[in-house]
């Protein structure tokens, strides 16, 4: 970094928290960023925005315990981190997965406080979840562990507090037991999960919301930076969890082809195109592993390493899995052949090194942090259709989807604009935020 205050904010964080990876890879990001504006806002040191942005307002650990099927007593870890309610309630999602550490938590709850920012809502950032693995659990055991996870976390939560929704491991199963739990902890029914069922004041579209969000943006920019569409386009993503699902469904419908989608074991290769309705099947109804597709679909081809699913020929990737998945060993093959854009549908899934050679092959990059806000935009419309004691139509919730991810695009592309950084969606998206936020904690005073 150039600014010395900046990168002796950056040293001090690293002292302090020497073994948070993902959390001081998210802060780096930011940080970068802000290196090119710093010296134009002397209030920004004056007011140490930085350290105060990027500290939690709280963080929460608790022990999870509870009876698995055979009897056993099992302990989880659980936690939330309330990021920042600087422009509203802490909003984010739960994670069930056992890579969830602090670092993993931290990290996405400040990312999400500067996704959210963009939404137009008035919602403050948080994460939360556990290192529970739910893969080959019955379902009575998801529900015995999110009641005993809602045992402890209720305490803290609330509808103008704090409200959680899903995230990897956490769907409408999970979010239908744990919002259940929670009525009956407070004996209150109030709004105060996202990503509800219908049939319980959830919202229409909610489900698809992150996936189709994220193809409105890549469709956007394409529009815009490379005045192409998705129509015709070869198109590689990976996971195919809820996000990737709703990303490849709308690819689809914009006349891309889904040439391959992966889980964290393999991916299926299928150059036709996958047949979404049997990833539907397996992946939503049957919870199986996508090893089982070529017995939905012969024409597609399962391979082992979901990381070599990167090596396929395509125009665009949509990396939809998880954190770190997309290094600098499979940019080079994105690189190679070149594609012309990657847009995160996961948080982070691209690492710093990769970021960058995607950079110097000026090949365009969509980062997470406004790529995939439009899961969180329709759960703040669950929120408000909550308030209003009223329900909308798809028709209407996807249209203010679609509007909202092109406005996002907009703002942060001409953010980056503004700053002689056309293109650099990266530096647009940390620098538009950040102004907000700190905006938002200056006329706030020191609290
Ligand atoms: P899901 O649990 O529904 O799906 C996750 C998918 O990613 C699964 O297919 C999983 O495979 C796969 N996966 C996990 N780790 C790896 C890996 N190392 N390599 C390949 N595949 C892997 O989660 P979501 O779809 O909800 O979340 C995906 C990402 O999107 C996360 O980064 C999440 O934070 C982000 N996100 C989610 C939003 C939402 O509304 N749900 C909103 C915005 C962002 P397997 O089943 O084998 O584990
Ligand atoms: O990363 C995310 O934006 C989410 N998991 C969704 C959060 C939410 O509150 O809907």
């Amino acid at each position: 970094m150039k600014s010395t205050y900046l990168e002796k904010q950056y040293q001090a964080f690293k002292e302090r928290y020497p073994n948070e990876k993902e959390y001081l890879q998210a802060l780096h990001h930011v940080m970068v960023s802000i290196d090119e504006i710093i010296d134009d806002h002397p209030e920004y040191q004056k007011y140490n925005i930085i350290e105060r942005l990027s500290e939690p307002e709280r963080l929460i650990s608790f022990r999870v315990t509870w009876l698995d099927d055979e009897g056993n007593v099992c302990v989880n870890r659980g936690y939330r981190v309330q990021h920042s309610a600087l422009i509203g309630p802490y909003k984010g999602g739960l994670r069930f997965h056992p890579s969830v550490s602090q670092s993993v938590l931290k990290f996405l709850a400040f990312e999400q406080t500067f996704k959210n920012s963009l939404t137009g809502l008035g919602m403050g950032g948080g994460k939360g979840g556990s290192d529970f693995d739910p893969k080959g659990k019955s379902d009575r055991e998801i529900m015995t562990f999110c009641q005993a996870f809602m045992r402890e976390l209720f305490h803290h939560l609330g509808e103008d507090v704090d409200v959680p929704a899903g995230d990897i491991g956490v769907g409408q199963r999970e979010i239908g037991y744990l919002y259940g739990y929670y009525k009956k902890l407070t004996n209150q029914v109030t709004g105060t999960l996202t990503g509800r069922d219908i049939s319980i004041g959830g919202s229409l579209v909610r489900k698809e919301a992150t996936g189709y969000g994220l193809v409105y943006f890549v469709e956007a920019a394409l529009k815009k930076i490379k005045d192409t569409s998705l129509e015709g386009k070869k198109v590689i993503i990976s996971g195919s969890g809820n996000v990737a699902i709703y990303a490849a469904e709308k690819v689809q419908e914009f006349g891309g082809t889904v040439v391959a989608m992966s889980d964290s074991s393999g991916f299926i290769h299928c150059e036709k195109g996958v047949d979404l309705e049997a990833i539907k099947t397996i992946k939503e109804e049957k919870r199986e592993r996508i090893e089982t597709y070529p017995d939905y679909d012969a024409r597609g081809k399962y391979h082992e390493d979901p990381s070599k699913m990167w090596e396929i020929d395509a125009d665009i990737a949509l990396p939809c899995a998880t954190q770190n998945e997309l290094d600098e060993n499979s940019v080079k093959h994105l690189i190679k052949n070149k594609v012309m854009m990657v847009a995160e549908g996961a948080n982070m899934p691209t690492t710093e090194k990769a970021i960058e050679m995607l950079r110097e092959s000026h090949i365009l990059f969509a980062p997470g942090k406004a790529a995939n806000a439009g899961g969180v935009l329709v759960s703040g419309l669950e929120m408000a259709q909550t308030a209003q004691f009223d329900s909308w139509d798809f028709d209407k919730i996807n249209k203010r989807l679609k509007d909202m991810m092109e406005s996002i695009f907009e703002a942060i592309y001409k953010t980056a604009k503004d700053y002689d950084q056309e293109n650099d969606l990266q530096f647009g998206v940390n620098v538009y935020s950040f102004k907000k936020l700190a905006h938002a904690m200056i006329i706030q005073g020191v609290v």
